[in-house]
């Protein structure tokens, strides 16, 4: 292969950036522009790869499950959009009996209270009010968890 050829192979290999660059001979002027689609492109792409990972973010805020362990409920901090179902999941395995009580919730909301259960159960809430919900079990003092709802 002569020195020519394998030039040219390198910029077929170096892609299109490069060979613009080669052609604008160096002229900034004539780069800038091209430079500043390539930046104006990756906004395009950056802000499009947001707003979709937003619309997944709501998706799944739709619902969010909590986990009802012996003596707490993971995550014990929530913050949710207003409308999102939340869905707290007892372990299949039995372990000691939990119960899922709202203790203090925004202005308006009813006090509501799951069953006392230890194993297999669920119990879910859909959440419209915003404000702040403290929720206990009614067996364990220390079993707490806090949800904000935005
Ligand atoms: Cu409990």
């Amino acid at each position: 292969m002569d020195a020519n050829r394998r030039e040219r192979t390198a910029d077929r290999r170096a892609g299109d950036t490069r060979r613009g660059a080669r052609l604008a001979g160096g002229a900034v002027l004539q780069r800038l522009p091209a430079t500043a689609l390539l930046a104006a492109g990756c906004a395009a792409l950056a802000v499009a790869a947001n707003s979709r990972s937003e619309r997944a973010d709501a998706a799944r805020q739709r619902q969010v499950t909590v986990k009802v362990g012996d003596y707490f409920y993971k995550p014990s901090q929530l913050r949710i959009r207003s409308g999102t179902t939340v869905v707290w999941r007892w372990p299949r395995i039995p372990g000691d009996v939990h119960d899922v009580y709202l203790a203090r919730g925004p202005r308006g909301v009813r006090k509501f209270r799951s069953a006392l259960a230890a194993s297999d159960y669920t119990y879910k809430r859909r959440l419209t009010r915003r404000g702040t919900y403290r929720i206990i079990c009614t067996l364990h003092a220390e079993m707490t968890m806090r949800i904000v709802v935005r």
